[in-house]
């Protein structure tokens, strides 16, 4: 493959971390001209929670966890740049909508709160309260509360977050879309009706004892990058890494861990994966289903040679229903589509089968390309059926481990934000504020957006995030904020969704998780839930980018105020001192008891995980083998002869892209790129390098991408979120759980009008 002609694709052959990731670092902390001592403050037991993502702080670490990726969410937000009102006294709206959003992001800090001016098409300043005033007011004039869309990312706080539900419900709406909606909902709705919680059972120590990994569908060395140390460690100890994804991901593949002198002086680093899968997109249904099949298999030939059987016979008499189902379900699925559909020959999935079995202690990980499906609340409950057949889950060593995205999406769910209240929730919050919380259930993200766009829905406010665009179909959602009465966005960064506007726009800056928050009572800390449901607290260290910006808690205070007249919460007394906002929600929720004093040790403390100690929260206090008719986790998507998925690279954070660059998959200053099998490019009679468009349907065409041979499965394609969302139709989602179906998109490849690629634009 000729990849030298092609500008920025040259392959990449070192292993992940290394001295690449070091000079990553450095450039990062340049090019932000941010404070590096702040790195020294990352996930340390007095400093703040990296805002990078959502694995947890090892017990016995050292004294400062490496991560290149945390040191990019970290420099980003402690930049040294900033928007400020002479910025949009200089640049109209109209103007910066034709930035890129690494342009828009990268200009720097939000530093005061701003106002959408019609007549002059600028964003003009205005004070806090003015803008509480103005969306207040706009709120009090909708007919009903339901027509108000509440949307909260995951990196709010657990006390923003608390605050946040407190106030949508106290003016009347359980509308509450959140990123949860667009990431692990699968796991929240599907893991719940298996085992009683939506929730990962493993803690940290359990990567210690695993036997063998089972890493699905997610790409730890860009998205949970400290990770490869649990990861790393389990290789050296013998543990077994089994990957499944239809990528050759380097993260996966080998790392060179920073924190290792021996590992920087060998350039290829530590193998991790023992074998290395590459399903096809969408095939996991199918090949969790055959490493099943392959299972009974295994046990009936035991049996028969007098054996106990591989099945773990009284876990699942003692603990599970379901049983029989599931091995009818799996009986009658045949191998020829299990091949079929996962794109693997039935010899490979036998071995992962194997490596199952003779595997004491089995963990399961797994990510977006597991729940971004029409079937991933099935995928999920598949993961959970393989487990539950040796009694993987509740014991040492073993369980399932769902990688959550954002630093606090986990926490967000747990106080609150949630469209899907449940009765004895409710009843304790309006036992708690006085208040009469709306029972019916509101929108999740999907729901919202259908709502905005048909006229049901006339306001939307969202804490953090960048909504319009993290969503499927922009065409649709851009255009439904559009309509929208009024459109709040409390940001760190301005970014396109508050570009776009509604007949009332406000953007208000908050402080972000770096930086100290001093209130009325003193310095405040904010608490925060991981991946394994470890609760602890974060206190930001540096300065504010401007001493006029309010926290997350004194906004939504500050909205509540000005919305929810005669209100008779005291949002002043819980501003100044957030150990009062804890007593709440520990008021609210009893597995926080006694909030205040045990998130106050470092590393905090563990929600119970009833699953972890083989109690199943379920009606019937059973975990349950749950059957799914078929092999295609995509429902339908997978018949296309070309299957889309859409990815992170290296550089990006969500909607935030730090840079041009995809340093593990080879690529530099672009992203205009789709990755192909060249077997499949060679059939549509396209070659490397060749400018495409990537056709989903007659006004969905990604125009004039450089098709890029790689390393991925037959059949497979991948492009980058969220260039590549005008793809997705807003309704091509899992119905169970509303989760959108990013991760297969059935597409065709033509030659794109010109035959040569142009160069990268230069950045
Ligand atoms: N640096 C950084 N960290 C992040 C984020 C970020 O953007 N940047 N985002 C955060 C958030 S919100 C989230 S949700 C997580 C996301 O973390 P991941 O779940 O790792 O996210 P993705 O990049 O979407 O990648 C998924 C992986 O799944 C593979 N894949 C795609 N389709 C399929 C499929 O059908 N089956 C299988 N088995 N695999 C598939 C892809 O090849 C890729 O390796 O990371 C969090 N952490
Ligand atoms: N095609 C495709 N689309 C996807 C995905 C995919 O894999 N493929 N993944 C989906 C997933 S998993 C997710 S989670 C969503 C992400 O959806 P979102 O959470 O909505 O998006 P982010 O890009 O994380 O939001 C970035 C913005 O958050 C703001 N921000 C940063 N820090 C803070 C803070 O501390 N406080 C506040 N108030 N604001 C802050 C900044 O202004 C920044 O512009 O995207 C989804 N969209
Ligand atoms: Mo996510």
């Amino acid at each position: 493959m000729a990849d030298s002609i092609i500008e920025g694709v040259k392959g990449y052959t070192g292993a992940a971390g290394g001295w690449g990731a070091l000079r990553a670092v450095a450039i990062a902390v340049r090019n932000q001209m941010a404070d590096a001592k702040a790195l020294l403050s990352v996930n340390q037991p007095d400093g703040f929670d990296c805002p990078g993502c959502a694995w947890p702080d090892p017990r016995h670490g050292s004294s400062f966890e490496f991560c290149e990726n945390g040191a990019k969410a970290v420099t980003w937000e402690a930049t040294a740049k900033r928007v400020d009102p002479e910025f949009f006294a200089q640049h109209s709206a109209t103007e910066l909508w034709g930035w890129h959003d690494h342009d828009l992001e990268g200009a720097g800090r939000l530093t005061h709160p701003l106002r959408y001016n019609p007549d002059t098409d600028h964003y003009e300043v205005i004070s806090y309260d003015e803008a509480f005033r103005l969306a207040g007011e706009a709120l009090n004039r909708l007919d009903d509360p339901d027509q108000a869309e509440f949307y909260c990312s995951g990196r709010a706080s657990n006390e923003a977050a608390f605050l946040w539900q407190l106030y949508a419900r106290a003016f009347g709406t359980n509308n509450f879309p959140d990123c949860s909606n667009m990431c692990h909902e699968a796991t929240s709705i599907g893991l719940p009706q298996s085992i009683g919680v939506g929730k990962g059972t493993v803690l940290l120590e359990d990567f210690e004892q695993a036997d063998a990994i089972f890493c699905i569908g997610h790409n730890p060395g860009t998205n949970h990058p400290r990770m490869l140390s649990s990861l790393r460690d389990a290789a050296r100890r013998g543990a077994a890494i089994v990957v499944a994804n239809p990528m050759k991901e380097r993260g996966l593949e080998r790392f060179q861990s920073p924190q290792h002198v021996g590992d920087m002086m060998r350039r290829s680093g530590v193998a991790l994966a023992s074998a290395y899968h590459q399903v096809r997109v969408g095939g996991d249904m199918a090949m969790l289903k055959g490493m099943m099949k392959a299972l009974f298999a295994l046990d009936e030939a035991d049996l028969s040679a007098g054996g106990p059987g591989v099945l773990d016979r009284a876990f699942i008499a003692e603990h599970t229903t379901g049983f029989e189902a599931l091995a009818a379900d799996i009986a009658a699925t045949q191998w020829d589509e299990i091949e079929r559909r996962s794109g693997l020959p039935r010899a490979e999935i036998e071995s992962m089968a194997d490596t199952y079995a003779k595997a004491e202690r089995v963990i399961i990980c797994y990510g977006m390309g597991i729940t971004q499906h029409r079937h991933g609340t099935q995928n999920v409950q598949q993961i959970a059926n393989l487990l539950l057949l040796r009694g993987n889950i509740g014991k040492p060593g073993a369980g399932i481990c769902p990688l959550r995205g954002h630093s606090n999406v986990q926490g967000d769910r747990t106080v609150g934000i949630t469209e899907l209240p449940t009765e004895e929730f409710l009843q304790r919050l309006d036992a708690a504020f006085g208040i009469a919380a709306p029972r019916k259930h509101g929108h999740g993200a999907v729901e919202a957006f259908k709502a905005m766009l048909d006229g049901r829905s006339r306001a939307v406010l969202s804490l953090g995030g960048n909504l319009a665009v993290a969503m499927p179909d922009p065409a649709a959602c851009f255009a439904a904020y559009r309509k929208m009465d009024l459109a709040v966005s409390v940001v760190t960064k301005f970014n396109r969704t508050c570009l776009l506007r509604a007949k009332e726009t406000l953007v208000l800056p908050c402080l972000g998780r770096t930086e100290q928050d001093v209130q009325a009572s003193g310095p405040q800390s904010i608490t925060v839930e991981d991946s394994m449901s470890m609760v602890h607290a974060s206190r930001g260290k540096l300065k504010p980018v401007s001493d006029t910006l309010l926290s997350e808690p004194a906004i939504v205070a500050g909205f509540a105020k000005a919305t929810l007249r005669g209100t008779a919460i005291d949002w002043d007394g819980m501003v100044a001192d957030y150990d009062r906002i804890r007593d709440k929600i520990a008021e609210v929720f009893p597995d926080f008891g006694d909030y205040n004093a045990r998130v106050r040790v470092p590393l905090g403390f563990r929600l119970p995980i009833g699953p972890s100690d083989r109690i199943w929260p379920t009606p019937d206090g059973k975990a349950h083998f749950l059957v799914h008719a078929g092999a295609d986790g995509t429902g339908g998507n997978a018949d296309s002869r070309l299957v889309l998925t859409t990815i992170r690279s290296h550089d990006q954070y969500n909607t935030t892209i730090y840079g041009h660059n995809d340093r593990y998959r080879g690529i530099t200053g672009r992203r205009d790129v789709v990755f192909a099998n060249a077997d499949d490019l060679a059939e549509a009679g396209i070659s490397h390098g060749d400018l495409v468009d990537v056709v989903a349907g007659p006004d969905r065409v990604l125009e004039r991408q450089v098709a890029v041979a790689h390393a991925i499965a037959r059949g497979s394609v991948a492009a980058y979120y969220p260039e590549a969302n005008h793809l997705i139709a807003l309704d091509d989602c899992d119905p169970v759980s509303g989760t959108p179906a990013y991760k297969s998109v059935p597409i065709t490849l033509r030659r794109a009008a010109a035959l040569s690629p142009e160069a990268p634009p230069s950045r």
